[in-house]
């Protein structure tokens, strides 16, 4: 069996490793392009034999790789290298560990490892700059917190990135020939799953609630996965201090000696901590006199027009890890407000006559839903959507008050309604007329045609002082192509409402 805890540099000995890589997608195309450069002997296995898979399976035959099993035969057994048993495997994050050729690779005893161990097995490199690593994860606000600690660091005059599960494969900032001050890495809790020796400069898990419970056979073992990030964090394991199974995580985890445990919170921050006072974001963590004061950060209202309260949390830990980092204060304020969320997520459409807009296409899910709702005070919910077999209970009692009325959307919302009849009685319920469902429905006129009608009735029903809050708490594709398509066609009913162009 091959010693595979010395390669632990570029130029270590790679050359003629056997190894499998799972997965021809972004991740398992960037692991098998390294290795092949490292000189490994590798075969690649993807289920799906498409014509994209095709053309990249070429380029990496070119390249030199041994061979490019397409095709779901291929998936169910460990395939032998030049006609030995493979030495590593690399699975991409999407395979599931219970699948049959990971299963049969962890029975015979073979590591296997993520595309980021294998990226930080080799981040040294003569000659390129060693990037520092800040990591990110938790259930929701991960793509979020990721892009404004990468603008905090651009704002400091450092070269840096977002990489990982936001979409740039962790191997190709690696590989990036003038390299990075700083990565800003956002890791799913697959990829954690896959992780086992990174010791980052600092750490964070935003939030914590049930999300991919399949894939990791339970809950307990996806916070076990989330948890993970912690082990071995060298200078700030930061918590969110509002949740403390996190905390928990912290004082469990293996740092390197000398790490801090900080908390971040969007109430007033007790000692060792990044929270709001007054509406400015202050640091009590990594100040001198931090037992006596505070460093004022940001005021949140610099961040953006509206902030909520995950977005402030978000804003607190990202500036926790840069802080951590080193990053002086007015970098941090620059970051933060230079840091455009992008479309869809808590995106201010319009105000008239007291009346905000609000798209939050993105909340796929009763969690972030249940984040923005949070953030108004009397609301007009247009909601609804492929609902993917989630609980509504909660996330309606748990807001039931601030609702004035829910106009539903989307073809599958049973089970919206029973819990908004169980929990909100008294609180009016429209429902839109379009449900055409099937694949007629999607990216068609239907999709647009039910947006508009939403907006109408929500138009019909706010009043000053309310907010209409696009925030479906379900997946989109019953009636759109996407969550973006779902957004646009909010945008563009809120502006023909308005009497504006849509182009
Ligand atoms: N495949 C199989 N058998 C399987 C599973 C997958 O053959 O049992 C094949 C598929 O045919 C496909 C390849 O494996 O060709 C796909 O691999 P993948 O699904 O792991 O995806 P990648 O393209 O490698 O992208 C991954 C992340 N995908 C997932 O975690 C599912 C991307 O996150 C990430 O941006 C990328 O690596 C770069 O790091 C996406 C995601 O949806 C955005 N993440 C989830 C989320 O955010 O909720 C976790």
């Amino acid at each position: 069996m091959a010693d595979l805890s010395k390669l632990t540099r570029w130029e270590s000995d790679w050359a003629g490793l056997r190894v499998v890589v799972a997965g021809l997608g972004l991740s398992g195309f960037s692991a098998a392009d390294t290795l092949i450069e490292l000189g490994a002997h590798v075969v690649v296995v993807d289920g799906a034999d498409t014509e994209v898979n095709r053309s990249r399976a070429d380029t990496l035959k070119i390249v030199g790789a041994t061979d490019v099993l397409l095709g779901a035969a291929h998936t169910d057994t460990l395939p032998r290298i030049n006609g030995e048993a493979p030495q590593l495997v690399i699975a991409s994050p999407g395979w599931n560990p219970r699948q049959p050729m990971l299963a049969a690779a962890a029975e015979a005893g073979i590591e296997i490892w993520g595309d980021v161990e294998l990226a930080w097995r080799v981040r040294t490199k003569e000659g390129r700059k060693l990037a520092e690593w800040v990591v990110i994860t938790g259930t929701n606000g991960k793509t979020t917190t990721v892009g404004m600690t990468e603008s905090i660091f651009k704002a400091a005059g450092l070269r840096a990135i977002a990489a990982g599960n936001v979409g740039t494969p962790i191997l190709d900032a690696i590989r990036d020939p003038e390299g990075f001050d700083v990565i800003a890495l956002e890791l799913s809790s697959f990829q954690l799953h896959f992780t086992h020796t990174i010791s980052p400069l600092a750490s964070v898990v935003l939030n914590i609630a049930e999300d991919h419970v399949d894939w990791h056979g339970g809950f307990e073992n996806y916070k076990a996965d989330k948890a993970k990030i912690y082990e071995r964090t060298r200078v700030a394991a930061i918590y969110n201090a509002d949740e403390r199974v996190i905390e928990a995580m912290v004082e469990n985890a293996d740092v390197i000696e000398g790490c801090r445990a900080v908390g971040f919170t969007t109430g007033v921050p007790s000692l060792s901590m990044v929270g709001v006072v007054e509406d400015l974001l202050v640091d009590r963590a990594f100040i001198e006199d931090r037992r006596n004061s505070a460093a004022e950060l940001v005021p949140l209202d610099q961040i953006g027009e509206v902030v909520p309260r995950h977005t402030a949390a978000n804003a607190a830990a990202a500036a926790a890890l840069a802080r951590a980092y080193g990053v002086e204060p007015a970098a941090v304020a620059l970051g933060l407000s230079n840091f455009d969320a992008g479309d869809h997520r808590i995106q201010a459409v319009a105000r008239r006559d007291d009346v905000l807009w609000i798209n939050d296409s993105k909340a796929t899910n009763p969690h972030a839903a249940g984040a923005s709702l949070g953030a108004f005070g009397s609301v007009v919910w247009i909601a609804g959507g492929l609902s993917k077999g989630v609980d509504y209970n909660d996330l309606v009692k748990a807001h039931a008050k601030r609702l004035k009325a829910v106009v539903v959307i989307g073809t599958d919302t049973a089970k919206l309604v029973e819990a908004l009849e169980r929990h909100a009685p008294q609180v009016p319920v429209i429902m839109t007329a379009v449900r055409e469902t099937g694949e007629e429905a999607t990216g068609s006129a239907h999709g647009w045609a039910v947006m508009a009608e939403a907006v109408n009735q929500a138009a019909a029903i706010a009043e000053a002082g309310d907010t209409v809050l696009m925030a479906p708490a379900a997946a989109s594709m019953d009636q759109f192509s996407s969550y973006a398509q779902r957004g646009n066609a909010f945008i563009d009913a809120v502006r023909a409402l308005m009497g504006e162009d849509t182009k």
